[in-house]
């Protein structure tokens, strides 16, 4: 019996991932580009149990049945393919972030079981190897095995595909939690509606293309106004996409429309604030450190606030026998 434990963080995206050119490989239409958060870890043990006849996962002391366990067991096949091993492991996973919110729960999640799996079923895999592993599970994992700012590379086939980290500056993300329950439509779900319904997804593919690639410039160059602009245009381009569908999703709500309103006026006043938001309700405001507070006390009667500067990549915490 071996056992691993790792622990991996959600990203939010500076520029979004939505679409997939190949959905068994998880190849994106399009590259992205992320920050870690060092906020609502997710910590994932893994028991490789020799005897065991199916893949046991357990979230947050609840053993889970149906899609969430399969889609465990299909990760777990590709760690036993790579290893030459047939064994059935136990996966106990810990959430602090509400799971499916649209607060990027599958990224963490996914993130910290491919590096607890990896090291339980005894694979040495570089963070290339890691990311492009994570992606497999969820995309937006691949970006969440990386430390600070990450470019996630769409890439053209599985080893092309992965996340590293990229230079940016200092930036902190106020994180406003509008609602934390279950979102009704999956990203999934969402994502392949919007490939086959929406008239607007070849000009979406294109135009975020080019804000990856503008959004990397500003980063490297330290320019805050320029990368924050970019991030809100692609949120709000993102959300207009989703809203398109047939028949349509809408996961903003009138509080989080209210905060990006709130945004707007900040910046009016000379703060630079920028918004974003995921698949749900929930607001992102992208300042640098030293505005934090102000922000958070300028919406914080909309929305509890969490505040999270550029966090870990995933760690592995402990591997017994070592
Ligand atoms: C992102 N999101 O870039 C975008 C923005 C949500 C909105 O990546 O099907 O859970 O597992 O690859 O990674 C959510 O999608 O989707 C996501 P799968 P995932 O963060």
């Amino acid at each position: 019996m071996t056992r691993a434990t790792a622990r991996a963080h959600p990203n939010i995206a500076l520029v979004k991932y939505w679409g997939k050119r190949d959905a068994a490989l998880n190849l994106p239409a399009t590259g992205s580009m992320s920050m870690t958060l060092d906020v609502f870890p997710t910590t994932t043990t893994v028991t490789v149990e020799p005897g065991r006849d199916r893949d046991e996962l357990v979230l947050g002391g609840v053993v889970q049945q149906g899609v969430p366990r399969e889609r465990v067991e299909r990760f777990l096949d590709l760690v036993r393919t790579a290893s030459g091993s047939s064994a059935r492991a136990r996966v106990e996973t810990e959430n602090t972030v509400p799971s499916a919110a649209g607060l990027a729960s599958s990224a963490s999640g996914f993130a910290a079981l491919a590096g607890a799996a990896a090291a339980a079923y005894g694979l040495d895999l570089d963070e290339r190897a890691l990311s492009r592993l994570a992606r497999q599970g969820s995309g937006s994992a691949s970006r969440s095995i990386i430390s600070g700012f990450a470019v996630w590379h769409a890439g053209d086939d599985d080893a092309s595909s992965f996340a590293e980290a990229v230079p940016a500056p200092e930036l902190a993300m106020v994180v406003a939690m509008v609602d934390r329950r279950e979102k009704s439509v999956s990203s999934r779900e969402a994502m392949r509606r919007t490939v086959d319904t929406s008239p607007f997804y070849p000009a979406w593919i294109t135009s975020t293309a080019r804000s990856l690639e503008d959004a990397l410039a500003a980063a490297a160059a330290g320019d805050v106004e320029r990368l924050g602009g970019i991030t809100e245009t692609n949120a709000l381009r993102m959300h207009a996409l989703i809203q398109s569908c047939d028949p349509p999703i809408r996961y903003l709500s009138p509080v989080s429309v209210e905060i990006f309103d709130r945004v707007v006026a900040l910046r009016a006043e000379g703060v630079a604030a920028f918004a974003t938001a995921d698949a749900g309700p929930n607001v992102v405001v992208i300042c640098r450190p030293a505005d934090a507070a102000t922000v958070a006390a300028a919406i914080d009667d909309l929305a509890d606030t969490v505040t999270s500067l550029p966090g870990p990549g995933m760690q592995v915490l402990d591997r017994v026998p070592a």
